[in-house]
């Protein structure tokens, strides 16, 4: 009989660690994931997956802990005994991290590293391997020094956020060459779902198209409209970094689209998929700049596509319309189209108050 694959999963109450959950269930794989106690529920996105845990059937398991408390990580993982650990946990929001610079250092930049020092010392012990992703970010690049951006171009990171990043991301490398761990660093571009924290922009604007279509909101105030990014679909890009984790030696690879598009091309289709002009209810709110921006963002994902075999399923177009469609879903508005509509399910949770 084979042995059970067991994964740890740290962000699984995320938008890609409640996709990357779903797919390592599919796999067979036994799934733990490290959740933050709140005084309120916060596990909306995985609740579909959980099975009580005295269950025979349960393949979930949640646990308590925090990447800014070294020894419960250190504690989960004797316990669990994992052969992948997928490190997704961030303080993930840009213009968030400009305000909380500290605490979003210490969980995404001291966080990674403390998960590395749990992983090194436990190998070091036991003599069994465990993988390690690192959930890198096409922000690392920042005001980018070429077009388009691949797995040798100069990171120029601009925010605390993007600093953090780029010292987890050396921090991985750095205990793959010095301890021969199998550590490999995704670097990620934008990548959206229905399943996508309110407060970025592209859930900001099809929660914003869907709540106007219903009448519960007149105006969507934005910043910055005029920058780049490649957004692509979040549920092709936790397969990549799955695939990472399956090949023969740990490396760094580039996921992306290879397209780029303005916040304004977003607009234009989220707002014209319900036969609306954006220009009559978008306006500006300069809270929503930062004081640095990344302007253009373009991904070249050669090498994923030659060496995991990976490849999108999901163009921009579709990808606002499934999105617009799963917000329409959830103020009860049905336009004929189920795309998107199982997410519909996970994220049935539409607050009368307007979230920016
Ligand atoms: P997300 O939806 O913001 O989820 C972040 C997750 O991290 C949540 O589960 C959150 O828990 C958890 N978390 C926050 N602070 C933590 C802490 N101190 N200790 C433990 N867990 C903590 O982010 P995402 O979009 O799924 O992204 C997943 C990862 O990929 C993040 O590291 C992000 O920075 C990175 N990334 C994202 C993109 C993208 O376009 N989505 C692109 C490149 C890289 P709560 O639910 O309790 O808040
Ligand atoms: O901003 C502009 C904003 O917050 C995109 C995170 O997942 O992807 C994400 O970071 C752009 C920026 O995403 C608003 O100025 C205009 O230029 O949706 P966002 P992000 O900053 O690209 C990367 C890859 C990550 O790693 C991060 O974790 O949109 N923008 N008006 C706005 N952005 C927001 N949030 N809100 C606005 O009102």
């Amino acid at each position: 009989m084979s042995q059970t694959k067991i994964a740890i999963i740290t962000g699984i109450t995320g938008q890609d660690g409640s996709y990357l959950s779903e797919f390592l269930l599919s796999q067979n794989y036994e799934v733990h994931g490290i959740i933050r106690r709140t005084s309120t529920f916060n596990t909306d996105r995985i609740d579909h997956m959980y099975v009580d845990p005295h269950s025979p059937d349960a393949k979930l398991f949640l646990h308590y802990g925090d990447l800014t408390d070294g020894t419960t990580l250190r504690r989960i993982l004797e316990e669990v005994k994992p052969i992948e650990i997928y490190n997704l946990g961030s303080q993930s929001h840009v213009r968030v991290s400009f305000d909380s610079p500290e605490y979003t250092v210490d969980s995404v930049g001291m966080g990674t590293l403390r998960l590395l020092e749990a992983v090194r010392d436990y190998q070091q012990r036991t003599g069994i391997e465990v993988k390690f992703y690192q959930a890198g970010s096409s922000e690392m690049f920042g005001k980018v020094q070429a077009v388009p951006q691949s797995e040798t171009t100069p990171f120029y990171p601009r925010s605390p956020y993007a600093c953090a990043k780029v010292y987890a991301h050396w921090q991985t490398i750095n205990y793959r060459e010095s301890y021969d761990l199998f550590a490999c660093n995704g670097i990620l571009f934008n990548h959206e779902s229905p399943r996508r924290g309110e407060t970025f922009v592209t859930r900001k604007i099809t929660r914003a198209v869907a709540r106007i279509v219903a009448g519960q909101q007149k105006k969507l105030f934005l910043g910055n409209l005029d920058a780049k990014r490649d957004w692509g679909y979040a549920k092709d890009y936790v397969k990549a970094m799955w695939l990472m984790l399956q090949q023969d030696r740990p490396d760094d690879y580039v996921v992306a689209t290879g397209e780029t598009h303005s916040i304004k091309d977003f607009l234009e289709l989220a707002f014209s998929h319900v036969n609306l002009d954006w220009q009559d209810y978008v306006a500006f709110d300069e809270r929503y700049l930062r004081p640095t921006e990344v302007d253009l963002l373009i991904g070249d994902p050669a090498k994923s596509e030659e060496k995991l075999g990976w490849k999108r399923s999901v163009d921009f177009p579709g990808l606002v319309q499934l999105m617009v469609n799963a917000d329409l879903a959830a103020v009860g508005i049905s336009n004929g189209n189920q795309d998107g509509s199982e997410d519909f399910a996970v994220m049935n949770r539409s607050s009368a108050a307007t979230v920016d």
